[in-house]
């Protein structure tokens, strides 16, 4: 197994916004080898990407998906960003992610089977669209300051998916970026400076990354010449409450499997003492051990 350390060192840059293509070397970041090295780099960097990629067909498949909604939307690609909420009612194609076996289960392992998805969001951002100036932000709304505890005396609440359905590979192509270990900051909450160090993800489409939310990231500025497409789900403890349109107002996803509703935030299980057992995903992880 690689040393995580080492295997991120040399993507890391000293000067930040500053010139954040000069830390990409043109290779892309290297894939972890199993599920344990995934859960390794979460723990210690805040990050990983998943062991496995989206095949080609998923990735076109999503990605026809993203098209019908920007239809729909009216958005061309000269436009501004497109950033909406709540991804899953936006198309059945999205759903089919939520369970995906190479991600559900680092995210089970680290989280635990209480859990499900709080918070999603499909982006486009096309070339030029605007980028907010410094733009770092841990996620969670007021989680944080409302512990009125510092990052590193936080507790891990979520792990979020980031799904890149374009390739992410080149400077300026609009990479997710983020400061390696300020999960673990024993300094003050909110940094008023650049960081020193940063992590963009420079990946190729069908990859995706998990990171822990309380990690300092941002979206870097898309100067090339081609649109980026992401999507983005927050998977957290099913006693935190969704920011997503509630499940009760989509009566079609009554259909779907019980994992896949558990995900999208059914209530029909208590989420404070659900049974030993009880939860779909209980079932998941037993038959994945099995
Ligand atoms: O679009 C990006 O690369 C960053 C998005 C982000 O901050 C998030 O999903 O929490
Ligand atoms: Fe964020």
């Amino acid at each position: 197994m690689p040393d995580v350390t080492v295997a991120h060192a040399p993507r890391l840059t000293p000067d930040g916004h500053a010139a954040p293509s000069g830390a990409y070397d043109g290779r892309e970041l290297d894939l972890p080898s199993s599920d344990d090295e995934v859960l390794d780099r979460l723990a210690d960097l805040g990050f990983s990407s998943l062991a496995q990629r989206l095949d080609p067909e998923r990735v076109a498949a999503l990605r026809a998906a993203v098209a019908r909604v920007r239809e729909r939307e009216g958005h061309g690609d000269g436009a501004e960003a497109l950033h909406i909420l709540s991804l899953f009612e936006l198309d059945p194609v999205f759903v089919d992610l939520v369970d995906w076996p190479p991600m559900l289960g680092p995210v089970t392992t680290a989280l635990s089977p209480n859990i499900h998805i709080h918070h999603s969001h499909l982006d486009v951002h096309p070339p030029g669209s605007s980028t907010v100036p410094g733009g770092w932000h841990r996620d969670g709304g007021v989680q944080g300051r409302d512990m009125r505890l510092l990052p590193a005396r936080q507790p891990r609440l979520a792990v979020k998916a980031a799904v890149f359905l374009t390739d992410v590979d080149r400077p300026g192509d609009g990479a997710f970026e983020l400061v390696p270990c300020s999960h673990r900051d024993d300094g003050l909450p909110e940094r008023t400076t650049e960081p020193t160090t940063i992590q963009p993800l420079a990946l190729p489409a069908g990859t995706i990354a998990l990171f822990d939310t309380r990690c300092l990231h941002r979206r870097g500025a898309n100067t090339q010449d081609r649109t980026r497409e992401a999507v983005f789900f927050t998977y957290t403890y099913r006693w935190i409450t969704s920011r997503d349109d509630l499940y009760e107002h989509h009566p079609e996803w009554q259909a779907l499997s019980p994992l896949r509703r558990q995900l999208l935030c059914d209530p029909m299980w208590e989420p404070f003492y659900p049974k030993p057992g009880e939860l779909p995903l209980d079932a998941w992880v037993a038959e994945s051990a099995g």
